[in-house]
């Protein structure tokens, strides 16, 4: 089928695809042969966000979009929806290409984006205010109110759900949107520009960026944007909430990395258990801040458990490197070099703080494939074990009792997300509750809802993403109080 979704390597400001003011540009390179892409992708400078924020704070007032029903908010958006739907297939294949996970995989995150917008549709009209009775001779009322311009800065792993979580549920609420996607994926998203022009939103009202740090800290400094959302490491988190606090006190939310544990006990379903803690690990090749990397095996299973899962690993191992547009395909490269070297790096110092089980290794020649591998016991303090990887590299360890489970679970300054297998309810229901996690999975992968809340505790991020809570992210409170005495 001839493509009928073009590339597209401009920004899109105020309903128009536009070369940056600055003329400068940067290169995208396909990880899974080392191709060039494109080196025309515009880099936004401070004139082209100025420019956004200005199109978008004109847009937010506007009767074209302020001044219409909720319900005509949420017909775009539906709109919008079906669009991507349509052409799921050749945005993902944007995404594949600049960041190398396989089409299959970034074919279901374009679906996946579709469906988040059509949710947060239904929310568009049902923003229902509070009412509190005039018993002490003042009338209450709270409004929620929407913000104005809002800003999104995405990482690379799964742009457009990034993209969705963080525009869907601004727009329901009202506000209008500027979104920086990744240097490292910005195809897919950049190529939606022309499907938020066919679904009717207003110039203005969504804004498409590109650009490496120093446009996001443009984003993220700058006096007229309300609100800044933030996907990424947790570094980088840190200096977008200072540049939002130093600058306007903008709302501020980050969803950050994680270093997330599975806890296997000895009563667990082991199929079920081996999958997750194989293929479920390893998606996107472990690019993913909800992974398991930790996984935890309960003594008297140990053994035969470690051993099956090397297999998985090891068989999972043997389709890497296949082209990463073929159907067939499930696992890709790393993102690019940078994260191919970062990922390295923390597999060479394993090899002095842990044994290692398999992989540990680049596959191929061409392209940045890394085997899928396992460390067993490393020592409680190595980099290994207390740093986010975010690449195809497990770790295993054993425990004999509950309680060293949750201990050894909690040992992170991390929080994002946490998986446990058993079969018993009680202790499944015992064990979330002890767990210090923004989410808990029984019996699979984290794999975030758009109903449900996401993000982390402790230094895995501020705030969440997803369901009524994402939603309120993007509203303010009013509280309005009538003296009822008079008049
Ligand atoms: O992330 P960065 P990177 C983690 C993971 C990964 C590491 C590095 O551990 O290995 O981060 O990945 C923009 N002000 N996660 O370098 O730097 C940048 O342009 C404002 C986990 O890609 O955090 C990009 O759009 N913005 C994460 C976005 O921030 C800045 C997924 C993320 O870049 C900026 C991705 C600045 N000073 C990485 N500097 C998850 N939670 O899923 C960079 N950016």
């Amino acid at each position: 089928m001839a493509a009928t979704h073009s590339m597209q390597t401009q920004l899109f400001i105020n309903g128009q695809y536009v070369d940056s003011k600055s003329g400068e540009t940067w290169k995208v390179t396909n990880p899974a042969t080392d191709e060039l892409i494109t080196d025309k992708v515009q880099t936004a400078g401070e004139a082209d966000i100025d420019a956004a924020v200005d199109a978008a704070a004109k847009a937010f007032k506007d009767a074209s979009w302020r001044g219409i029903k909720a319900a005509d908010r949420a017909k775009m958006m539906l709109k919008f929806a079906d669009l991507i739907e349509a052409k799921a297939g050749e945005i993902a294949r944007f995404e594949t290409i600049a960041m190398g996970a396989p089409l299959s995989v970034q074919t279901f995150v374009a679906h996946s984006a579709a469906d988040v917008f059509r949710y947060y549709a239904g929310w568009a009209d049902k923003i229902a205010g509070e009412q509190y009775p005039d018993d002490d001779g003042t009338y209450k009322i709270v409004r929620y109110e929407p913000l104005g311009v809002c800003a999104g800065i995405g990482a690379w792993n799964a742009s457009l759900i990034l993209f969705a979580w963080k525009v869907a549920p601004a727009l329901a609420a009202g506000n209008t949107f500027i979104f920086k996607t990744s240097e490292k994926s910005p195809l897919g998203v950049l190529s939606l520009g022309s499907l938020i022009k066919e679904a009717g939103f207003p110039p203005g009202v969504v804004n498409l960026v590109t650009g490496d740090g120093k446009t996001g800290q443009l984003l993220a400094q700058h006096m007229k944007i309300q609100k800044i959302s933030f996907t990424g490491s947790g570094a980088t988190g840190r200096k977008v909430a200072d540049a939002a606090n130093k600058s306007n006190m903008k709302r501020c939310t980050l969803e950050l990395g994680g270093k997330s544990p599975a806890i296997v006990f000895e009563d667990a379903d082991i199929e079920n258990a081996l999958n997750y803690c194989s293929q479920g690990f390893l998606l996107l090749s472990g690019q993913v801040c909800a992974a398991a990397s930790r996984t935890y095996v309960q003594k008297s299973i140990a053994d035969k458990f470690i051993a099956q899962l090397k297999e998985r690993f090891d068989a999972a191992g043997q389709g890497m490197g296949a082209d990463t547009l073929a159907p067939t395909t499930m696992l890709g490269p790393l993102a690019d070099k940078i994260q191919f070297d970062r990922v390295m790096s923390y597999i060479e110092s394993g090899k002095k703080e842990a044994s290692l089980v398999t992989g540990g290794k680049r596959i191929g020649e061409k392209g940045q494939f890394i085997a899928p591998t396992i460390f067993k016991d490393p020592s409680e303090n190595a980099k290994i074990y207390k740093e986010e990887i975010f690449g195809p590299v497990g770790i295993v360890k054993t425990f004999e009792t509950e309680e060293e489970a949750i201990r050894l679970a909690n040992d992170t300054t991390y929080g994002l997300s946490a998986t446990l297998y058993t079969q018993s309810v009680t202790r499944a229901l015992r064990v979330s509750a002890a767990l210090e996690s923004g989410t808990v999975s029984v019996n699979s992968s984290h794999s975030p809802s758009v109903q449900t809340p996401f993000g982390g505790v402790k230094q895995s991020g501020i705030g969440r993403e997803c369901g009524k809570q994402g939603l309120m992210n993007y509203l303010e409170p009013k509280t309005i109080h009538i003296n009822m005495k008079v008049g």
